[in-house]
């Protein structure tokens, strides 16, 4: 955390309504899909490993459940990816069975190599339905047609992805050229089955003393900026579909100004994913 990354400007760059969390938490607790076909949106998670993604899971679950939970494994050490298995993540509603109609799909860190990490084509497996959950991805081959277990021939609207959404670290150093090809591949996959993709900036609690003293002061950092519009360039998405948040991690108690933030993305993400909904 250098001095340079602590510089605050006077005007925020992005208008919030800070304290509005109680509209927003109604507006995602009244969504549903507009359309018939689907029980629920699918939104897929895919970034480098440790970017936040299963945090980003748990941190929806502790917002629209008013309380912590530990929905999806977390890492605690760095390096390999943490998250193996593909996995469908269900919130809760109230009532036992009773689940919120969006779900998401947690996926193995993209890694650096060409032999590490999940692979791109698997990804576009998976935006397609084709992919089963508990299907474990092998960073060396493809899951192939015969895999009867997992391989889903015959997906149905639902268990189509409606939403990819790229998890970045604000926090992080350069993302490695062979990630980034990675996710140029992603990208193109879902450009092409005419996926909307939005991308989240987490970790921003570690990019400025006066963001991680208070979370209001994010849109005041020029660092962050900065970072996503270097992530804008990167990824390919454009800066106003670029969402900073701080994950909930470690029990961290429920904070207004987090809920804030990650519902706007959240509420971003419901409406993307039901418009492509609405196209099928
Ligand atoms: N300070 C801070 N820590 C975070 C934030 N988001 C995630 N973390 C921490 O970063 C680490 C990695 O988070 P994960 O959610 O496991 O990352 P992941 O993208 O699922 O990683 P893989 O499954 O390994 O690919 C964990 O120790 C989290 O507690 C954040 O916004 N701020
Ligand atoms: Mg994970």
């Amino acid at each position: 955390m250098g001095s340079s990354q602590s510089t605050l400007s006077d005007k925020p760059w992005r208008d919030v309504t800070w304290g509005g969390k109680q509209d927003l938490l109604d507006l995602v607790k009244g969504f549903k899909p507009s359309t018939d076909e689907v029980n629920h949106v699918r939104i897929l998670l895919y970034g480098p490993v440790g970017a936040g993604k299963s945090s980003f899971v748990n941190s929806v679950s502790t917002v629209v459940r008013e309380r912590s939970a530990i929905p999806a494994a977390v890492s605690t050490i760095s390096g390999a990816s943490f998250t193996v298995e593909y996995k469908t993540h269900k919130i809760r509603k109230g009532a036992p069975k009773e689940y919120y109609p969006f779900v998401f799909n947690d996926i193995m860190g993209l890694e650096s190599g060409d032999d590490v990490g999940v692979r791109a084509e698997d990804i576009r497996l998976a935006m397609m339905g084709h992919v089963r959950d508990g299907y474990k991805f092998n960073p060396v081959s493809t899951l192939s047609e015969s895999n009867t277990q997992f391989y889903n021939s015959s997906p149905s609207a639902n268990d189509k992805v409606h939403l990819l959404v790229c998890v970045l670290s604000a926090n992080s150093p350069e993302i490695k050229p062979s990630v980034i090809q990675k996710m140029k591949e992603i990208r193109e996959a879902a450009r092409d089955l005419g996926i909307p993709q939005v991308a989240i900036a987490t970790h921003i609690d570690l990019i400025a003393k006066e963001v991680e003293k208070d979370v209001k002061n994010v849109f005041r950092s020029e660092y962050l900026k900065q970072k996503m519009s270097e992530f804008s360039s990167t990824v390919g998405i454009p800066m106003n579909c670029i969402f900073p948040l701080k994950n909930y991690c470690n029990g961290v108690e429920n904070e207004d100004d987090m809920d804030t933030l990650i519902l706007t993305a959240l509420k971003h993400m419901l409406n993307y994913a039901d418009d492509f909904v609405d196209t099928l």
